[in-house]
């Protein structure tokens, strides 16, 4: 048997597509274009190293300035800000290209593209658009996106970081926690109630006094991903900081239906990644004197897996076309985001268990990302918060609170 050696150097992406339904007849020559140029970055620059990088728990950094240079950074941004002005479905097939590789390397770019550059491109003065989207979208800088606190992560409308105002500046106090890219951020992007508990967004930059960003280190999941604790003590904040076109919890929740919509699409990738993996070595590896894709029962886990993909990429296209089209639902992307993530845990579980031995070990990508999907479970809103913004959309009755 070929061996796959990931992350010693030497490793050879084998991986190839799979579009049972012939999806790709909904693409243009465009979008062909950017998914041919995003797999071959993903093949030369992301895969040879990201095992090593996972093991050891460091994030590739260097990865920063190239993503910004490959336009991976708020793709659908206009050009006048340093974007590119695609649409929906480039972003979406970029995160399905660039979470295939490794979930860590998606997050990146979900909060730089989709939790910082969005806030700053929809609801900020254009000084702010002047002077953060061009850095942001080349890589220069990298930014965060706190919301979550230690007491309130589903709920965020419990947050108690607050804005004081002072005359001439706010004073921030509080802290953030779970927050990806923190600890190599050059800014962030704030949410915090103010004088009359109204939520605002306000921007704040790496080194101002009172400001610190520690990493949280002992993570099983995310590994190639730096993710941090946001701590804030009487920092000053110069008011033209604050974004001035949004108030209330809206702000920071319209913020993450980009990003779960980026999430559905890239853990279609990982789908396919450890679908692609599973299927080469069933047909490769002999028991009992035959490969073993010829026993029924690993046909059963392989048809599922390429049924599970195909509906997947049925629900995600559309959904692209609905967000092209501005009439994405937050519920609608919520079923996107929570089905394929559960479709692509049970895909790498059962893909895990077809590798036998091998698929514990990092010579494969499976472990890896089954184990990064139990983050993107979690993270955007949980897997059952979800189901329970289906529930609502379906009955009109809140059960969060109920
Ligand atoms: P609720 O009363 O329902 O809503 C408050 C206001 O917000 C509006 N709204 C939305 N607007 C835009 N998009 C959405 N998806 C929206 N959902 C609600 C709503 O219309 C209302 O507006 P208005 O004008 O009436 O004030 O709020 P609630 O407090 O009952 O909460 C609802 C709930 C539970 C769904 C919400 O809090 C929620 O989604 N919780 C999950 C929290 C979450 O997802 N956190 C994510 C943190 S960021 C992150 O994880 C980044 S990981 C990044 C990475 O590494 O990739
Ligand atoms: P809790 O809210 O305490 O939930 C615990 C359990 O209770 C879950 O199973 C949940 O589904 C369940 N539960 C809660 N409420 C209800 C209810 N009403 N009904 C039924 N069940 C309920 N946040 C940011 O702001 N920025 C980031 O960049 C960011 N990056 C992250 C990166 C990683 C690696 C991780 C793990 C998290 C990140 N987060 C970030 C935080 C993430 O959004 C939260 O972890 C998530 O929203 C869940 O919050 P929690 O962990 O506090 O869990």
């Amino acid at each position: 048997m070929e061996e796959n050696n990931q992350g010693s150097g030497n490793f050879v992406d084998r991986f190839e597509f799979h579009d049972y339904y012939l999806t790709e007849e909904f693409l243009t020559e465009e979008h062909k274009l950017i998914r041919a140029t995003v797999r071959e970055w993903v093949k030369k620059n992301v895969t040879p190293i990201i095992e090593d990088y996972a093991q050891n728990a460091k994030f590739p950094v260097h990865l920063v300035k190239e993503m910004g240079e490959m336009g991976l950074f708020g793709p659908t941004v206009s050009q006048k800000y340093g974007g590119q002005g695609l649409d929906y479905i480039s972003y979406g097939i970029m995160m399905q290209e660039v979470e295939r590789g490794d979930s860590g390397i998606r997050s990146t770019a979900s909060v730089q593209g989709s939790l910082v550059m969005y806030p700053i491109y929809a609801f900020g003065s254009e000084e702010q658009k002047m002077k953060y989207l061009p850095k942001l979208a080349s890589g220069e800088w990298l930014g965060c996106f706190g919301l979550t606190e230690p007491n309130f992560g589903s709920n965020p409308a419990g947050m108690t970081t607050n804005i004081k105002d002072m005359g001439d500046h706010y004073l921030l106090n509080g802290s953030k926690m779970w927050i990806s890219n923190a600890p190599y951020s050059q800014m962030a992007v704030i949410w915090a109630k103010d004088d009359q508990g109204i939520i605002r967004g306000v921007i704040l930059e790496t080194g101002m006094e009172g400001y610190t960003q520690p990493e949280i280190h002992h993570k099983w999941s995310l590994r190639a991903s730096s993710t941090g604790e946001l701590v804030f003590d009487n920092v000053k904040v110069p008011k033209q900081n604050i974004l001035p076109g949004v108030k209330g919890l809206k702000g920071p929740l319209s913020c993450l239906n980009n990003a779960r919509y980026g999430i559905a699409w890239g853990a279609l990738g990982v789908a396919l990644d450890c679908y692609d993996t599973a299927l080469r070595y069933a047909k490769e590896r002999i028991q009992f004197d035959r490969p073993i894709a010829g026993f029924q029962l690993t046909q059963k886990k392989l048809a599922e897996m390429i049924t599970e993909i195909t509906k997947a990429q049925l629900l995600t296209w559309r959904l692209g076309v609905l967000k092209n089209e501005d009439r994405a639902t937050p519920a609608q992307i919520s079923m996107a985001k929570r089905n394929n993530i559960e479709i692509a845990l049970n895909i790498a579980r059962e893909a895990r268990q077809i590798l036998g031995g091998m698929g514990i070990t990092g010579e494969y990508s499976i472990m890896r990302h089954m184990m990064n999907l139990e983050s993107v479970v979690t993270y955007e809103g949980t897997h059952d918060i979800h189901l329970l913004i289906t529930g609502m959309d379906i009955t009109g009755i809140n059960a969060f609170n109920g």
